[in-house]
């Protein structure tokens, strides 16, 4: 159970009798002080009690040094039969009739912690506690984004001496030959993103330039890529042959885009494909 502890001490009556004491009103949400349970504050978290809600109910009147926040559930522990009550704070009018006043023993309030975006991490944990996001960004809204790792891909044809590395090809063609060639591609795709990838694909396309258009330029393979983490990455291998490419010959470019079906609201959309010269002889 994760809780934020604002335990309060008062070592001494002298000490106590130096603060400005207020009267912090608590009600249990169940009737004839009956213990609340985890499960209870859980489905109640955030709920906001009218009087009228309250009026008939169980509640202790608690003079008290320190600040709390309206609304909130409570777990109070004064040593005085109070213990382990989960209860909910009403309001810091002075009372000239407490049951309880705190002074010159150990007491602890310690308030329950509240999931309140409901995105399964509690407020305490949760950098945005009221935005919902995945515990891989730390309960923040995000988004993946995934890219070509143009160091870490490659690719190998019957171009003996063509550069291999995405990143230092350049306007060398690699090519096929017909009708036996075979070119072996592994593509690294990373996810540089502040949230997990969903699964998604790597396509492969034909072009009459380095531009992929959908409706002109026509998709060859296809190749899967699971879930990445942030700042993770995955190889997506694929052997193109000759047959592979539909009668097309000659030369013409080859593009491979990551998030091919667009499984991804990634925060960068356009820097997906990566294009070279390719030619089946
Ligand atoms: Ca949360
Ligand atoms: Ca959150
Ligand atoms: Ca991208
Ligand atoms: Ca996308």
């Amino acid at each position: 159970m994760k809780k934020i502890i604002i335990s309060i001490i008062f070592l001494s009556g002298f000490i106590s009798m130096a603060q400005s004491h207020k009267s912090h009103v608590f009600y249990s949400i169940i009737h004839n002080q009956g213990t609340i349970t985890e499960n209870l504050a859980s489905q109640n978290c955030d709920r906001t009690f009218t009087f009228q809600q309250l009026r008939g109910r169980f509640y202790v009147n608690i003079s008290i040094a320190t600040p709390l926040q309206p609304n909130k559930f409570y777990q109070l522990d004064f040593g005085r039969g109070l213990n382990y009550y989960y209860l909910t704070y009403s309001g810091t009018n002075e009372h000239p009739d407490e049951d309880y006043r705190v002074d010159s023993q150990s007491a602890s309030i310690v308030q329950y912690d509240c999931d309140s975006d409901g995105d399964g991490i509690s407020d305490s944990q949760d950098n945005c506690p009221n935005q919902a996001g995945p515990a891989s960004n730390n309960g923040c809204p995000g988004n993946p984004e995934l890219s070509i790792d143009l160091n870490g891909s490659t690719i190998s044809s019957d171009c003996s001496n063509c550069d291999n590395i995405f990143n230092s090809i350049g306007s060398d063609r690699h090519y096929l030959v017909d009708p036996t060639g075979i070119a072996n591609i592994d593509v690294f795709v990373k996810n540089t993103g502040s949230v997990s990838s969903s699964a998604s694909t790597v396509g492969f396309y034909v072009s009459n330039d380095n531009v992929l258009q959908g409706n002109s330029d026509s998709r060859i393979k296809t190749v899967n890529v699971s879930s990445l983490s942030p700042n993770s990455g995955k190889y997506a291998s694929t052997s193109l042959f000759v047959p592979d490419f539909n009668s097309v010959g000659g030369n013409f470019w080859l593009l491979i885009k990551v998030d091919d079906s667009n499984a991804n609201q990634e925060s960068n959309e356009n820097n997906n494909v990566f294009a070279l010269r390719f030619a089946i002889n």
